[in-house]
């Protein structure tokens, strides 16, 4: 079976590969996210990466945050990667090729950044990164609340953008403008909506560098793909990355249900550390008020046929009903009554999901195993994700599902013990595929195992 086939490493030597894995990506002031695909800072990656920090060193841990919300835009996005310094030239598109520098006025000179975002995951790793330092001594206890006094404002300067720029439906079901904001670059979820992205003749031209880092370059987006996500950074640039102009003229323009579940989970628990430390009675109850508004649009995309929530084409006007793993979003931030909810993880449970027979894990597929869109080794487009599994493992702790919760853990467990830290796994045969020693799968297993 595929299971025999793979080496298990035991715990203490999983636990002591991944901590080598977060030193080895360490420049010093962050990890990167991967060792040469990824040379830079991602956002939600740096979000994830801090809580495994948070199990070898809170300092440094902290810092890495510290790294990201320093390159906060003066509106209060966080932008989805800061470039090192010197690694410039080793991802594409880098500093050149998004020119926020040079065309916007909310973008900081330094670090430079890339213009759009990611999902806001960050209240959420602070959270648990709070958590894990007090179980420490006192001298991480009081880095981490230090951490958690200075960096409230910025986290709420950053839920307080998504909420004002990013809702166009005003129903707070939050919009991306480009897939790669999503996290899930090339899911099938985005493929009608980037069927209506036309890119203009005046596309300058461009050399993708990913394909020559991957094993086989079916695990990447197509051509085709690059072609749209780069056209769209050229439509941001012409309007100079003006929030709302670029919400006005994106001919991508889709409301996210994963998205806005991780942003309404971590209002709540960003407005859970305001109580506690005192932060302003109004900005809390906002927080609330979003993290509320969140839920009930997650819920209400839901496809009375399938159970499965949708995201929204605000351009085409439609629902997108893809058979992917945002289609649970609503078991991250609830929101659903029970029967519906009931439902939902029957289906999470059954044979097209988790249950399929096929799979050597149960964690989520990120596109449905019984789909015809369904792509063992291509990215978001069916493999395994170990940081989306912890995410739903987090949840589900969070959300009283104790049992549910240490399956998950166990599963994503058993996926890494190969000791590779794939960024994806092949769902089949749990064969490593992408990136090795990604940063944020090791980041995952230590929270795991600690
Ligand atoms: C584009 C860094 C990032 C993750 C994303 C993942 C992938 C980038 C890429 O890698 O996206 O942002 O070049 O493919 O899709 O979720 O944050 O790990």
């Amino acid at each position: 079976t595929a299971r025999a086939a793979r080496r298990e490493l035991p715990s203490h030597l999983l636990a002591a590969r991944a901590a080598y894995v977060l030193r080895g990506n360490d420049t010093g002031t962050l990890v990167t996210a991967a060792p040469r695909l990824y040379p830079h800072m991602w956002s939600w990656d740096a979000a994830f990466i801090s809580i495994g920090l948070a199990h070898l060193d809170v300092g440094r841990a902290v810092a890495e945050l510290d790294t990201l919300l320093a390159a906060q835009w003066s509106g209060g996005m966080l932008p989805h990667i800061v470039f090192t310094e010197g690694g410039a030239d080793e991802y594409f598109p880098g500093p050149d090729r998004w020119g926020t520098h040079e065309l916007s006025r909310q973008a900081p000179r330094g670090p430079l950044t890339s213009g759009i975002c990611q999902p806001p995951a960050h209240a959420i790793a602070v959270g648990r990164l709070l958590e894990i330092a007090r179980r420490g001594g006192p001298v991480d206890r009081a880095t981490a609340e230090d951490f958690v006094r200075r960096s409230w404002p910025k986290l709420y300067a950053w839920h307080r953008w998504l909420a004002e720029h990013r809702d166009p439906g005003g129903d707070g079901l939050l919009a991306v403008v480009h897939g790669w904001e999503s996290g899930m670059d090339n899911s099938p979820r985005w493929d009608s909506a980037y069927a209506g992205v036309r890119p203009g003749a005046d596309l300058p031209p461009y050399v993708r560098r990913d394909l020559r880092l991957v094993a086989d370059a079916g695990m990447r987006p197509s051509d085709a793909e690059y072609d749209r996500y780069l056209w769209l950074v050229e439509e941001m640039r012409r309007v100079g990355y003006d929030p709302d102009r670029v919400v006005a003229t994106s001919s991508f323009l889709v409301g996210d249900v994963f998205l806005t579940a991780v942003f309404a989970l971590a209002c709540d628990v960003l407005a859970d550390l305001g109580e506690e430390f005192g932060e302003p009675a109004t900005q809390v109850t906002a927080l609330r008020d979003w993290a509320r508004r969140g839920r009930t649009a997650v819920a209400a995309t839901v496809d009375p046929a399938t159970g499965l929530a949708r995201d929204r084409d605000f351009r085409a006007g439609a629902w997108i009903g893809t058979r992917t793993i945002a289609g649970f979003a609503p078991l991250l931030c609830g929101g659903l009554d029970r029967a519906a909810e009931r439902t939902l993880l029957s289906t999470l449970d059954g044979p097209d999901w988790c249950g399929h027979p096929g799979l050597l894990t149960s964690l989520v597929p990120s596109t449905s195993p019984a789909d015809d869109a369904f792509r063992p080794r291509q990215y978001w487009r069916g493999p395994q994700w170990p940081v989306t599994g912890w995410l739903f493992g987090w949840a589900f702790a969070r959300r009283g599902w104790a049992e549910r919760a240490e399956r998950h853990r166990a599963q994503g467990l058993l996926l890494c013990s190969d000791g590779a830290f794939a960024e994806y796994y092949h769902p089949l045969t749990g064969e490593p595929l992408g990136s090795l020693d990604q940063s944020w799968t090791a980041a995952v297993v230590l929270d795991w195992l600690c």
